[in-house]
């Protein structure tokens, strides 16, 4: 009998800050074989929207679903929407073939019915997919008239939300090779309550863990048969579940994987010993989402954390000799000029912390961000939120804070701002060339002006890499 097969695309074309492995592909993929049906994966950036016709019609798929990761840039010095291309990848696929067309992904998952409308798919899965595709697959396949429309997940998807990814071999070196790591899931879900995070929307706010067994196996297998060195676990914060944490990373030591690793991190609990147990299981990047560094600010953000433990958080990663990076944001509800400062002020302290600054926040519907921006009179309830809006507190335009920031971090190597991103793209692209994995941030603390003098520092720092 011949199994009906889905064509899976991945429409992401973004390669800012890096380019990102669509770790939903081979998660989907492995769902539809569960359900009993073959899958091509096809990536954007490898082979290129404009092949996208040929796949369509070597393929001849039965199915055709379209991840959606991005929206927008979510920067407010330099905005950027995606949403057009993603309409232009959903139309041509509807032009070429009548195969059912299915949506999903994260920022499928925050605008549903919007993007539901816009591309005219005729499903659509909110938050994690596996599951949820693979019961509709199975059902199409077995000619069930499935109604058009957003899939609901079952409550029992949570359940059943892991399986062994199936990773495409090419997909994995091209992003491996380009972006310098490898995206692996060990966790869903996020618990916190910051207010204006889209994660619990994507995501939802109980947390499932993966099985420590399963993670390794998944590493093990991409480090063995394609030679991955660098992971990034993509889940929505990795310190949510400490036991299961330590647990992953002594298996990793245990079965002595020649690995490394990053994780978005909480500084809430980020102890020496904490850290110190994941170090021997291959992590070297912490990357935090402190924010501010003002108690006022992280109380408006609702972080759940003091700024004396975000300080101590960076200070214990030094201490414990992991990279550590923190994004902050400026200009959020209830900022001022003395906020600004009180944040400027404590990242002095911090030289071996490498910070990235934003300005404004992204506003989401459903998020507690958004009921105070339309309380504040700052939005229109029923604006289009998918045209990216930022909440800024007025007295943070009204001071100049940015250039406030700007002037104050001017010459800091540890500070990388929005606009700084091109001016490295050079010295990243060399390291890369050289081989260099892993995010490579903790290099730019030692880059310089021009190309020439970016490659000498390139060279000074060796070919070893961050990898151990
Ligand atoms: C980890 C992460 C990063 C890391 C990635 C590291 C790496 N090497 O992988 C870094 C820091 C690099 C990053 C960068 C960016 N990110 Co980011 N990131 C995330 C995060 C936390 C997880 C993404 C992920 O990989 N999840 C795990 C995979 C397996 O899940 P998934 O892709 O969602 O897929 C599942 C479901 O969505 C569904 N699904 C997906 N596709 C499909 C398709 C079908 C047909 C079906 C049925 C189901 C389905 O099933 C999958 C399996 O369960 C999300 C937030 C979140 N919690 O989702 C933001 C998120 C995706 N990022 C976002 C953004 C904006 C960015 C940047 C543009 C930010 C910037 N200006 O730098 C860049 C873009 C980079 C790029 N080249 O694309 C936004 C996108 C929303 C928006 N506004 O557009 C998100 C949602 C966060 C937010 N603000 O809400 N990111």
């Amino acid at each position: 009998v011949k199994r009906p097969k889905i064509l899976l695309v991945s429409a992401n074309t973004e390669t800012i800050p890096a380019p990102v492995y669509p770790a939903a592909l081979p998660i989907l993929a492995a769902a539809a074989s569960e359900a009993g049906w073959d899958s091509t994966q096809f990536d954007a950036n490898l082979h290129g929207l404009d092949s996208l016709p040929e796949s369509i019609a070597a393929e001849r798929p039965d199915a055709v679903g379209v991840s959606i990761r991005n929206i927008d840039n979510t920067d407010s010095t330099d905005a950027a929407s995606y949403l057009d291309s993603h309409i232009r990848t959903t139309s041509l696929i509807r032009r070429r073939t009548g195969a059912p067309l299915i949506v999903g992904g994260s920022g499928f998952s925050i605008f549903p019915d919007e993007i539901m409308r816009l591309t005219g798919a005729d499903y659509g899965v909110r938050g994690a997919g596996a599951s949820a595709l693979a019961g509709l697959l199975s059902d199409l396949a077995a000619g069930i008239d499935v109604p058009r429309g957003l899939i609901a997940p079952t409550p029992a998807a949570a359940g059943n939300a892991f399986v062994a990814p199936l990773h495409d071999g090419d997909m994995v070196l091209h992003y491996y090779e380009t972006g310098g790591m490898i995206g692996i899931q060990s966790k869903i879900g996020c618990p916190r309550q910051c207010s204006y995070c889209t994660y619990p929307l994507i995501e939802g706010r109980s947390v499932v863990c993966r099985d420590p067994g399963a993670i390794v196996d998944e590493m093990e297998h991409l480090a063995g048969d394609l030679g991955v060195r660098y992971f990034f676990f993509v889940d929505s914060a990795f310190n949510i579940s400490r036991e299961h944490e330590e647990e992953t990373a002594r298996l990793i030591e245990k079965r002595g994987l020649d690995v490394s690793w990053g994780a978005f991190f909480t500084p809430r609990g980020l102890s020496r010993e904490y850290l110190h147990t994941l170090k021997r299981g291959g992590l070297t990047h912490v990357e935090l989402g402190v924010d501010s560094l003002s108690d006022a600010m992280l109380a408006s953000y609702r972080k759940g954390f003091s700024a004396a433990e975000a300080v101590e958080a960076c200070r214990a990663c030094g201490e414990e000799g992991v990279h550590c990076a923190a994004y902050l944001i400026f200009g959020g509800r209830g900022e001022t000029k003395e906020t600004v400062h009180e944040t400027l002020r404590a990242a002095e302290a911090l030289d071996s912390t490498v910070f990235f600054p934003f300005t404004g926040v992204r506003i989401y519907p459903g998020t507690r961000l958004f009921e105070e921006a339309v309380a504040d009179g700052v939005v229109e309830r029923d604006a289009d939120f998918i045209e990216p809006r930022f909440y800024f507190a007025r007295s943070f335009k009204e001071d100049r804070c940015w250039e406030v920031v700007r002037s104050r971090v001017a010459g800091k190597r540890n500070w990388i701002l929005p606009e700084d991103y091109s001016g490295f793209a050079p010295l990243v692209a060399y390291l890369r060339r050289m081989g260099r994995k892993g995010p490579l941030w903790e290099n730019l603390l030692s880059g310089g002006g021009d190309v020439e003098s970016l490659k000498k520092a390139a060279e000074m720092l060796g070919g070893a890499g961050n990898v151990r």
